[in-house]
């Protein structure tokens, strides 16, 4: 079965979106996500100058092979625009053994482990009471589990506030600066959480995103002082390239930790793994080198009693989140799969089969993915740059977004 075109499809139905098509001898064609949000352009160019030369000709069953020939083979190792572009190419060969084999992917992976995959939603506010009212309507949606994130008085802007239903952190033109207070922020949390609480009760999954803000000692704090409203998460608490620095986190708390989603490898996270120092890893089939890798990731965790928790915001397609129901259905570790939903513009774009309903995610059992791309609705919307903000403190020392 070999390959003999692979096309980089870039398009931006409300946002931009980098999508790997593989297409074998026999016209059956296989998609794969590469969005990098805010470098989306370096991964296409990775995968349509440097990556889908060197796989025309090859058979396309032989995943695993091409996983190690373009990981091993380029010489450069790891790094998210590489490991991007491998776990497209990765997650189209998956989805082109599904439709040959006719079966879904998780019954290629040993079949589901459970009846549907538990997500979690976005709920935020530019108040406290803004935030409780948007948990409490994802519950009313069916949803048990919801991450809060809310705005921090005196601060102009605070990431993971939504403007509208669909969040999306990307903004067109350079790259917006924002400005960060920790001591604000860190106030500001606690409250948040005990009013949550006190309108939802403990029968909702609550989390929450630090988004690699604080230091450790400051992590560790706010993890004790959330202890009493009993998070399902508290994630990206220090920026995690020093994975040493959880041991201080884990010292002084008992809040579960989350980390992971800016993660491209299982070297990312081996310690923090090994030493039980986080509960759940994040890392994505777009950006950890796809199912493959990410199956490597989650059986090293099993072992330390880690759980699965992928990131699935808006800036990882349709294809991803196809991809990792799949994965999330069948590995016996699973902990909770992220699911931002996208706009009306993009589900169209992707049509897909996975679907959702009191608060699980299912695949679907279409072969494969159970997901497509539109090309000629794709091409209606052009890429458009756009940046994730960058964050300074108060001071103008530029600090982690
Ligand atoms: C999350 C992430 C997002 C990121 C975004 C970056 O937990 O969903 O932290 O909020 O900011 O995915 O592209
Ligand atoms: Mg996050």
């Amino acid at each position: 079965m070999k390959i003999v075109d692979g096309k980089v499809i870039v398009c931006s139905p409300g946002r931009n979106f980098v999508t790997l098509k593989l297409v074998t001898e026999d016209g059956m064609y296989g998609l794969g996500d590469a969005t990098l949000n805010g470098r989306e352009l370096a991964v296409a160019s990775y995968l349509r100058d440097h990556v889908v030369p060197l796989l025309v000709g090859r058979d396309a069953r032989r995943i695993e092979d091409i996983w190690q020939y373009l990981y091993k083979g380029a010489y450069w190792r790891r790094g998210p625009v590489t490991m991007s572009a491998i776990a497209a190419v990765d997650t189209a060969l998956w989805d082109i053994k599904g439709k040959a084999l006719n079966a879904p992917i998780y019954q290629l992976l040993g079949g589901a482990s459970r009846e549907g995959a538990l997500v979690y939603g976005h709920a935020s506010g530019a108040t406290i009471e803004e935030t409780v009212e948007a948990a409490a309507r994802y519950v009313a949606l069916g949803y048990t589990a919801v991450r809060a994130q809310c705005g921090v008085p005196g601060l102009a802007q605070t990431y993971g506030v939504g403007k509208g239903d669909v969040y999306e952190p990307a903004e067109a033109g350079l790259a917006p600066e924002t400005v960060w207070s920790s001591e604000r922020y860190v106030s500001s949390v606690p409250p948040l959480f005990e009013k949550l609480r006190k309108e939802l009760g403990f029968g909702v999954h609550l989390l929450h995103d630090v988004h690699h803000r604080l230091t450790p000692i400051e992590a560790a704090g706010l993890g004790r002082a959330l202890e009493p409203y009993r998070l399902f998460w508290m994630e990206d608490p220090t920026p995690a390239e020093t994975q040493e620095s959880f041991r201080l986190i884990r010292q002084h708390t008992t809040t579960p930790l989350a980390v992971g989603e800016v993660f491209n490898s299982i070297h990312d996270c081996r310690s923090l793994i090994q030493e039980q120092l986080i509960d759940y890893i994040r890392t994505t089939v777009v950006h950890a080198g796809g199912i493959s890798h990410l199956r490597k990731i989650a059986s090293l965790a099993e072992l330390y009693q880690v759980r699965t928790g992928s990131h699935g915001a808006t800036d990882l397609s349709p294809v991803c989140m196809a991809a990792a129901l799949h994965f999330d259905l069948s590995v016996h570790n699973f902990g909770i799969q992220e699911y931002m939903r996208h706009s009306a513009d993009t589900d169209r774009v992707f049509p897909h089969a996975y679907t959702f309903a009191n608060g699980l995610m299912h695949p679907g059992d279409a072969p494969g993915l159970g997901v497509d791309l539109d090309e000629a609705l794709a091409a209606t919307f052009p890429y458009s740059r756009a940046y994730l903000p960058t964050a300074r403190l108060e001071d103008g020392t530029v600090h982690s977004w």
